[in-house]
């Protein structure tokens, strides 16, 4: 099977499964597991922010920085098709007690600009709105097809929200990509913001868990939520070491999934009634609509399945994301399939 309904779906390295093995572990929740504890050191050292803490999901980690970061009755706000509003399950709601507030990105980029945020804060609490606690950003942003946002950008943003006393969280569970495709560092891409997730299990390839990051009081309050919320996961150090190694090595590995994106999305735009910009794919997210095919993207989905490929389709539009599973060989068979696909 060529998967490519995710990067979640990627399978711990040779590496990772050795250093598994033999890693060293103690009881997290007293603080003790050495490997946790070092994962934890490094992916603050690597943000160069004061610290960090290992949870078991990318959902987690984001639901947990809500929660720290918000009163009961605030707003959320959050551009419309972030993973925290569409695919949380109203978790910010049931956990938080929050409003989300989603706002459409004029431009679709799925990066808001302040001028698109200011009209939507409740600032001046007259006793009517919910007040505006936390604005969620999301970089590389999956359901816009993996567009990335700039270090000036997020920069901008931050300073603006702070003038208002008004945090942000950023939902970089693939954050790593965007910094390769930026050509930048993960701390230079988040900076300014005041907590950060990214995803360990993603394009990064460990088997399991994220990792929040932030000011040292910030992941004080983080570590009481997590064992609130069931995340005290004891001899942890058996995952964290697959993590390290995800955290050290993956990056470098990420710009070839990358190429991959950006060559399936070129075969793309040459079959009739598939719509994609390849421009517009810079990390390894590609979405492209199939409507001018007039066949459905289940139907199309189903196709690929029945020549050994996944992926996943809704609306009018199917969803690849490339991963250390594929070689370009894959891709092109992908493509081959594709364009047999739609012509049915
Ligand atoms: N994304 C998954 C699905 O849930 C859609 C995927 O296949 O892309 N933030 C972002 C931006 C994400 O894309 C995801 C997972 C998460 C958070 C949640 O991470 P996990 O799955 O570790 O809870």
């Amino acid at each position: 099977m060529i998967d490519l309904r995710s990067d979640t779906v990627t399978k711990p390295t040779d590496a990772m499964r050795a250093a598994m093995a033999s890693a060293e572990v103690g009881d997290d929740v007293y603080g003790e597991d050495p490997t946790v504890n070092r994962l934890q050191d490094r992916a603050a050292e690597v943000f160069e922010k004061e610290a960090a803490l290992f949870v078991p999901s990318g959902c987690m980690a984001n639901q947990i920085a809500i929660k720290v970061h918000t009163d009961l009755g605030d707003e959320v706000v959050i551009e419309d098709r972030g993973h925290i509003y569409l695919h949380e399950m109203g978790s910010a709601s049931v956990i938080s007690g929050v409003l989300l507030r989603p706002i459409r990105s004029r431009d679709r980029s799925g990066h808001l600009e302040w001028s698109e945020i200011e009209p939507a804060l409740h600032i001046d609490h007259d006793y009517h709105g919910s007040a505006t606690g936390l604005i969620c950003l999301e970089n590389s942003h999956n359901m816009a097809g993996g567009t990335v946002m700039s270090a000036h950008h997020c920069k901008d943003l931050c300073d603006r929200a702070h003038a208002h006393n008004i945090p942000i969280h950023l939902d970089g569970a693939r954050i790593f990509n965007a910094a390769v495709a930026l050509d930048t560092t993960v701390a230079e891409l988040t900076r300014h913001c005041d907590s950060i997730q990214f995803c360990l299990s993603k394009g990064l390839g460990a088997p399991v868990g994220s990792m929040l990051v932030g000011s040292r009081g910030f992941i004080d309050q983080a570590r009481a939520w997590r064992k609130r919320l069931g995340g005290g996961m004891r001899q942890a150090g058996i995952l964290a070491a697959a993590g390290l190694i995800a955290l050290e090595e993956s990056p470098k590995r990420l710009h070839e999934d990358h190429a991959n994106a950006r060559r399936l999305a070129e075969g793309l735009a040459e079959i009739d009634g598939v719509s994609i910009d390849p421009k517009s794919v810079v990390t390894n997210i590609v979405i492209f609509d199939v409507s001018a095919t007039g066949r459905t993207p289940a139907a199309i989905c189903e196709d690929l399945k029945q020549q050994d490929i996944l992926a996943l389709g809704w609306d009018s539009v199917i969803r690849v994301v490339t991963h250390n599973g594929n070689s370009t060989e894959d891709i092109d068979y992908v493509i081959n399939a594709l364009v047999k696909s739609s012509s049915l």
